[in-house]
């Protein structure tokens, strides 16, 4: 008896009314997946937001899997490559699909099958490569023909993505955390792949997550996290959180 209450006195307690940094507002944008186009628009209305309603310091944090399955990768790439030097604060967290494409580039084996099935035919396509070639070819051809398509600068930018950001009570990964081991013990297959053990847990994190990598409709509000992939490259919705000191509300491009 005593044992279970001293116990639950000493867990950490649910954030009940999380909150950001003062003075500070953050935008994070869901899985991109190659919609180009759905992400101008979105960032449109992010610019359009923070001109109404300036704030002193503000980050854009992309919660990764920008490349892959939709249309054009290259195109998302290369627009974040060239508003990295104007956008507030950007923040590029890296998803499992930047992982395994920069992973099957570097080192060609039967995962590189693996990758263009998931989505990185598109992406592939999107560099210029005629797919329809690949096919035919071994893994270490088929391989240095996307990898001569796409430009080192790319795979530099992409390399160089984060893998978590704290804000206040806030914590941006890409599909999650692995519940009760610590922020900076999370391994890196974890925070860019973890599905079930964190999305059905209900323990309370020192923080709320929020996070993509796991589609839902709409928002995904829990007490311990948020999810805010809605699946653009299939839906046609992406969408944005806007989190500043204690509220929060959500941006959706759509078409
Ligand atoms: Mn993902």
């Amino acid at each position: 008896m005593f044992e279970k209450f001293r116990r639950k006195a000493v867990a950490p307690a649910m954030i009940t009314a999380p909150s950001g940094p003062a003075d500070a507002r953050a935008y994070a944008i869901g899985d991109v997946h190659g919609r180009l186009d759905l992400l101008r628009n979105l960032l449109e209305q992010i610019e359009a937001d923070s001109r109404a309603n300036p704030c002193e310091r503000e980050y854009i944090v992309f919660v990764g899997d920008l490349i892959d399955r939709g249309p054009d990768s290259r195109g998302v790439i290369d627009l974040l490559l060239r508003s990295k030097k104007y956008l507030p604060h950007p923040v590029f967290l890296m998803g499992n699909h930047e992982e395994m494409m920069l992973r099957v580039l570097d080192k060609p084996d039967e995962k590189f099958r693996d990758w263009l099935t998931y989505g990185g035919y598109e992406c592939a396509q999107s560099y210029g490569v005629e797919v329809g070639r690949l096919a035919a070819m071994d893994v270490e051809h088929a391989a240095a023909l996307v990898n001569a398509a796409i430009p080192s600068e790319h795979r530099a930018f992409i390399a160089s993505f984060a893998d978590s950001f704290r804000f206040g009570d806030y914590v941006f990964v890409h599909a999650g955390i692995r519940p009760g081991v610590a922020l900076d013990a999370q391994s890196t297959r974890d925070l860019r792949w973890i599905r079930e053990d964190f999305l059905d847990s209900n323990v309370a994190h020192p923080f709320v997550v929020v996070h993509g990598h796991t589609i839902t409709s709409a928002p995904d509000e829990q007490p311990n996290r948020i999810g805010i992939d809605t699946g653009a490259y299939a839906s046609g919705v992406l969408t944005a959180i806007r989190i500043e000191g204690t509220t929060r509300n959500y941006l959706q491009a759509q078409v």
